[in-house]
This record gives C-alpha cells, structure tokens and sequence, in this order.
C-alpha cells in the first residue's frame, strides 16, 4: 500500500489501484495488517496486508457473483458453510434465501469481523443478527478437516489473496476435504483471483479443482477495486454442473434486489472465458 496526496493505493507488479481517500483505522492483528479508508467514491473501504478487500458501495460487484451462482442451482440450500468473508457480505447475500436454515461462518481473524461491524456496518446489514448465522473465528481449513462428511449443501470460499492467512485455501488437500463435507447436489464456489493481474493463481486454482470435482467451470465479472478490475469466481459439483443453471423459484425471489447479478449476466459471465485462459486451460 501507499499513500500519497490523500491517495491510497495497492501496488501489484508494478500497478497502481487507488482510492483517493483518508485512513481513518490501521491496526496490526494477529494475522495481518488491517487499514480501514474512508474514500470520496465508494465509501467505508477495507484493506487487508495492503489489498482491497471490499468497500461499502462497491461489493455487490463481488459478493453477488461469488453467491447466487451456487445458491440458485444446488439441489438443497439447508445448511450453508462460508470460509472467511468476515466482512459479512457473503453471508448477507446468502440469508437472502429463506430456505437456507443454518449458516456457519468460519472467519479466522475476529478483528475483521468486529472492524467490518463497526466502520463496514452496511455490507454485512442484518445478516449479524440473524439467528441462523453461526459465527466461528477458526482456521478453515482445520474447520473442514474436522467437519462430519456429506454435510453441507453450500460451501463458499471468500478469502483473501493466497500468500497472507488464506494461503491453505487454494491447495489440493483443502478442496479434497471440500468436496468431502459436501451433500450429493452441493456445490463449492470460491474467489479465484483475477485472469490478468493473478494469471498463474488463477489457472492453477482451476486445474487443482478439476483434479477433484467432476465439474468446475470459472465465472468472469468486474470488481473495479481489485488489480485490474477484471475478477474471477471457480463454482464446482460432483453430479452436474448445477451451478450453470439457475432455478427460477430462487432465482425469481432474489433478482429485484442485485445490482449486477441476474440469471442473464450469470450466462454471459461463464461464457466469457478469455481465449487465452481456455488455451491454458486446455495444455
Ligand atoms: N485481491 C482481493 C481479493 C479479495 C477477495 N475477497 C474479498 C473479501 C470480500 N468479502
């Protein structure tokens, strides 16, 4: 991060991508540096080891595509598992659905969570206070380790980039046991990085999926905050890839409210593919 003439900015290979704004919160947790920035365009932002995170006015762009892909076409949406996503939004998005009964959050820095509360209230809104939220401030990848098999119907990865706390979220072991808390008609979705500035981690994200799940398909979208702007979010199933189709009767309830979701953007966002990442893919 730097910081200049009330600019702040992430620097990643030799980028710029600032928020002008001032920093009204920096602390160092257990973890990781957390700097809270009150910007002229987007509101309350978070940082987290000098990378955006989310900001108030600007995270629909991510927390939408990252849940109702998975939320509207697994067969069951019972019990929900969300690793990381202290700031809450990804939970806020998934109590969206009535049918969703439990929601475990597994966040393993209780800072962010009580920072997001205090400067973010908005982006986690009334999902902090719903009784079917469980909040854990645990390891997720010891939490999967020692979660009963077939469990969940939903397990959402909204962790940060991989070389800080959410370094374990990206490996073999951890989608392994992934797949193994799953229910039959589940589905896994996490935040895969972005194809331009993040190529490497992205595809490799992808190609340690497929080693696992029979279907894994990447979902492109645009978060202008984040290293060059251009996001990416991998869904994955074992039976069918589920998570392509949304179903109406969730879809119907949810669309009204969504600022950039909707089962049409969803269709484009998995056929954007870039060519060269289909190449790599394929190799
Ligand atoms: N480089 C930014 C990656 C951020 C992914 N997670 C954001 C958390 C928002 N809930």
């Amino acid at each position: 991060m730097s910081q200049s003439n009330e600019w702040i900015d992430e620097n990643h290979l030799g980028v710029r991508y600032g928020l002008k704004g001032k920093i009204i919160h920096h602390e160092k947790s257990k973890f990781q540096d957390i700097i809270i920035v009150e910007t002229e365009r987007y509101g309350n932002a978070l940082l987290l080891n000098n990378c955006w995170m989310a900001a108030e006015k600007l995270e629909k762009h991510y927390h939408e595509c990252l849940v109702h892909p998975a939320l509207c076409g697994a067969k069951e949406i019972s019990n929900v598992l969300i690793i990381g996503g202290g700031d809450g939004g990804t939970a806020r998005e998934c109590l969206r659905y009535s049918k969703v009964e439990r929601l475990d959050i597994v966040e393993i820095d209780s800072r962010v969570i009580e920072l997001a509360q205090q400067f973010l209230p908005k982006i986690g809104g009334t999902a902090w206070n719903d009784p079917r939220l469980n909040v854990h401030i645990e390891d997720g990848v010891g939490w999967v380790k020692k979660a009963q098999e077939l469990f969940y119907d939903i397990i959402i990865v909204d962790g940060s980039d991989p070389d800080g706390p959410a370094e374990g979220l990206f490996n073999k072991s951890f989608f392994d046991r992934c797949k193994h808390i799953l229910k039959p008609g589940g589905i896994f979705a996490t935040q895969s990085e972005s194809p331009e500035a993040f190529k490497e981690i992205h595809i490799e994200t992808i190609k340690i999926m497929r080693e696992i799940f029979a279907y894994v398909d990447p979902l492109y979208g645009c978060v202008p905050m984040y290293p060059s702007g251009w996001w990416s979010w991998t869904f994955a199933a074992m039976d069918s890839p589920r998570y392509l189709t949304p179903k109406s009767e969730r879809s119907s309830n949810i669309i009204d409210q969504c600022k950039i979701w909707s089962p049409r953007w969803q269709q484009g966002g998995f056929n954007a593919i870039p060519a060269f990442i289909e190449r790599e893919l394929a190799s």
